[in-house]
């Protein structure tokens, strides 16, 4: 494939980032949403903070108080044998997620090319609410007018909802509410009105039965959702057979809505999919990837905060090339284009 990664990725590193709370840093800059806001290029990254490792003995984990919202750290003891240390992202306790090991909040970098960004000084949107106790993770943004709106995941100990805030400058953000209960994630809205109706791709993550699979969504107003249906399921044994679920806003094309998505394999290897969807009815599926359009191979891929992982929240189409920004390795911000007729190879 005629894939370019951009020469100095990644774009935004860790050390890019100074970190905003006291005696913590900056252990993840990825998986930003993505926008075109006048002349600039938006990403709205996903900033992961983490309390200073101070103490050999035990873990430091961050989380906002679900009373008042101020910021706690809980100190596990690494012999604490109730608690499972082995996730880098995550604490467990009986195969439940006891804690997140970092707190995640979102932030702009800005861009005059789409290739060398400024990240602002301070945050855009921080957690707010019992319900982002946990951090807000993984923003999509669709422009739909002069409007941008943001899905993003809500993390508390509720589980992970799917939040929506809506901006049209970047500097105020005015959250609407939860646009699905938990556990969801990976929303992305589509960008206009298709048949009268809005639609939305979601990945519930049932429990006693079923999968992380996606599903689809349609709505009058951007408020309401329902009419949901089963979109595509797992591949057991393939890349993208362990879970799945939307990524970049989806594009139109010519040939179909393209929907950019992920699929991890059951050892947790993240790769980037595609799949067309019909123009007039995007709930019906022409084709999805048989291989990978994009798989973790470079050195900022493979190796990070959680490694073997390309992760995107947003792309865009400049002629007939996407160009898709994406998380690498849960670390840092990173940029590939990919012909159209690439993609379109992959597809069956
Ligand atoms: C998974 C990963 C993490 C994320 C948690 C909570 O473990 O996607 O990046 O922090 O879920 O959503």
């Amino acid at each position: 494939m005629a894939l370019s990664r951009f020469a100095h990725n990644p774009i935004v590193a860790t050390n890019d980032v100074k970190p905003i709370y006291p005696d913590f840093q900056v252990v993840g800059v990825f998986n930003a949403g993505v926008a075109t806001f006048g002349d600039e290029i938006i990403l709205l990254l996903r900033v992961a903070e983490m309390p200073i490792q101070s103490d050999e003995d035990q873990v430091l984990v961050p989380v906002l108080s679900e009373t008042n919202g101020e910021l706690e750290i809980v100190r596990i003891a690494r012999s604490d044998d109730r608690y499972d240390l082995s996730d880098s992202r995550v604490i467990k306790q009986r195969g439940k997620f006891a804690y997140l090991t970092s707190l995640s909040y979102l932030r702009i970098a800005r861009s005059s090319d789409g290739i060398r960004f400024t990240v602002d000084p301070g945050p855009a949107m921080l957690p707010d609410g019992p319900l982002e106790s946990w951090g807000i993770e993984d923003p999509r943004i669709t422009q739909i007018g002069r409007q941008y709106y943001i899905t993003y995941s809500a993390i508390s100990s509720k589980g992970v909802s799917v939040g929506v805030a809506v901006t049209e400058d970047f500097v105020t953000f005015a959250r609407t509410g939860t646009m699905l209960p938990p556990e969801n994630k990976d929303v992305a809205i589509f960008p206009e009105k298709i048949g009268g109706s809005y639609y939305a791709l979601h990945r519930p993550v049932p429990k006693a039965i079923g999968s992380p699979e996606m599903w689809i969504a349609q709505s009058p107003d951007l408020v309401h959702w329902g009419r949901h249906r089963h979109l595509i399921g797992l591949r057991e044994g393939q890349w993208d057979g362990g879970r799945i679920g939307g990524g970049a806003v989806p594009i139109r094309t010519h040939e179909g809505w393209l929907a950019l998505y992920h699929g991890a394999d059951e050892t947790d290897r993240y790769c980037m999919g595609a799949l067309l969807l019909d123009l007039a009815d995007p709930a019906r599926v022409i084709a999805r990837s048989r291989v990978p359009i994009l798989e973790p191979e470079a050195e900022y891929e493979v190796n990070g905060f959680f490694g073997r992982v390309v992760f995107s929240c947003g792309a865009l189409l400049l002629d007939r090339t996407i160009r898709m920004y994406y998380g690498a390795a849960d670390e840092a911000m990173a940029g590939v284009d990919i012909p159209l007729t690439d993609i379109f190879d992959t597809l069956h």
